[in-house]
């Protein structure tokens, strides 16, 4: 049996950072994964941090190789009827503006933090459980190399994702979950060919959203909406080129192909579980809610949890005083609205639904038309894209 403060379910950005936070803050932690060490450092997902994160990532001593290997975004365009529209971030929102630094860089950076001060990070566990959450001393119980282990703890942090064990650990009867699930997913590729733009590009066209993303001068990454029950392997390369081109080409632009080495079909629903904690269950990022991601929030969201979390702990563990992590899931939902409304809004915006009407159709370019002329509206979609400050 292991004896730590917090217990920490998942090695995500949730999980990762949390535990850094309450390293700095001299609070020991365990975290448990249920993946590999390798797995966790090679999964692609995220590309977008605001402005927030990455200046909370620098201030934790996490920000040379971001700043060594990101790309910092002042702007990124919206696309329809064929043209792109710039986006000016600084000039709508003080100067604030994005960076793109992969999820798993920054999980790499993390991992090797965590290591270098001497964390404890149990890659490969299996049969994880909690038990005990509302009581003085809850455990997480686990298998580690065929053998039973117990990480006891005083407090413990639910990171563990959309499919995790902690949320549902909750009684349905304490907590009260939101859904929305969308007609439509994200086919995904990775591949190697030059950059389509030179900043993000989202694209309502009449065959369904794209957006055109990068991960370095010679790899892309470019997603397209698609049927969320399809398949990867129904698309060969020829298919997926075929599709983006004729989603769009047009006489300015022509997609830049080249081989595909990456390909995944991500559901896109949103979804809110209130509260976010039970007795001494806290659960932070993903397990907590998951928003589409069309807004670029969800990493984000998961960073702004965790910091108001590490604040409440650190209170607790200093003081005694336990107001601050009473009010965690209050002040966490906070955000979490907003940020839900932010991508459902920008999702509607950007999709064909199957639904939609030649109305809706038009209704749909006219508020594009509005976003991208009216100097409000361009500033209210600015400004909640780079994302809000820590309070
Ligand atoms: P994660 O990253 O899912 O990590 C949870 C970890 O818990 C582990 N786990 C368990 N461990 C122990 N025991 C168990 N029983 C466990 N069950 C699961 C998992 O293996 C995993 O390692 O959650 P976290 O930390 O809350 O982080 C959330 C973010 O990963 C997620 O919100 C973002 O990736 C969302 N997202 C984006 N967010 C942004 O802020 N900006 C973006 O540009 C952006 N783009 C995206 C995205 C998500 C995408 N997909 C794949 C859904 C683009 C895509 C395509
Ligand atoms: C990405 O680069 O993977 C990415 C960028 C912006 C988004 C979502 C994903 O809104």
């Amino acid at each position: 049996m292991t004896r730590t403060r917090v217990g920490i379910v998942g090695a995500g950005p949730a999980g990762l950072l949390l535990s850094h936070l309450l390293h700095l803050d001299g609070i020991d932690s365990v975290v448990v994964e249920v993946r590999t060490r390798r797995e966790v450092e090679e999964t692609i997902r995220a590309g977008v941090l605001e402005q927030t994160t990455v200046d909370l990532l620098e201030q934790v001593g996490l920000g040379a190789r971001m700043w060594r290997d990101g790309d910092v975004h002042t702007g990124f365009a919206l696309r329809f009827r064929g043209r792109d529209h710039r986006i000016d971030l600084p000039a709508h929102t003080g100067g604030r503006a994005i960076m793109l630094y992969p999820q798993h860089q920054v999980l790499k950076d993390l991992i090797t933090a965590r290591l270098a001060a001497g964390g404890t990070i149990l890659f490969g566990a299996s049969d994880v459980a909690v038990e005990d959450i509302a009581q003085a001393r809850p455990s997480i119980h686990l298998s580690l190399d065929g053998r039973r282990e117990t990480v006891s703890c005083e407090i413990l942090a639910g990171c563990d994702g959309f499919h995790g064990v902690c949320r549902p650990a909750i009684p349905a009867t304490a907590r009260q979950d939101y859904a929305r699930i969308y007609p439509f997913g994200w086919f995904g590729i990775l591949c190697r060919a030059p950059r389509q733009a030179d900043e993000l590009v989202y694209a309502n066209t009449d065959r369904g959203f794209v957006l055109l993303s990068t991960r370095s001068e010679a790899v892309q990454r470019l997603y397209f909406q698609c049927d969320p029950a399809d398949h990867v392997d129904a698309w060969s390369e020829d298919r997926i080129w075929s599709e983006f081109r004729s989603r769009l080409d047009t006489e300015d632009f022509r997609v830049a192909s080249g081989p595909i080495f990456q390909k995944n079909i991500v559901q896109m629903r949103s979804f809110v579980c209130e509260p976010m904690q039970h007795g001494r269950l806290f659960l932070a990022g993903d397990a907590a809610h998951t928003v589409p991601p069309t807004g670029a929030k969800g990493l984000n969201l998961a960073v702004a949890d965790v910091f108001i979390l590490a604040r409440a702990f650190s209170t607790f563990f200093r003081t005694g005083a336990s107001e601050a992590l009473e009010s965690y899931s209050a002040t966490a939902l906070r955000r979490v609205w907003r940020a839900q409304h932010f991508s459902w809004w920008m999702t509607s915006m950007l999709h064909l639904f199957p639904e939609a009407s030649a109305f809706d159709r038009r209704r749909q370019l006219a508020e594009l038309e509005l976003v991208t002329t009216q100097t409000s509206a361009t500033a209210m979609l600015a400004e909640n894209y780079v994302g809000w400050k820590l309070s």
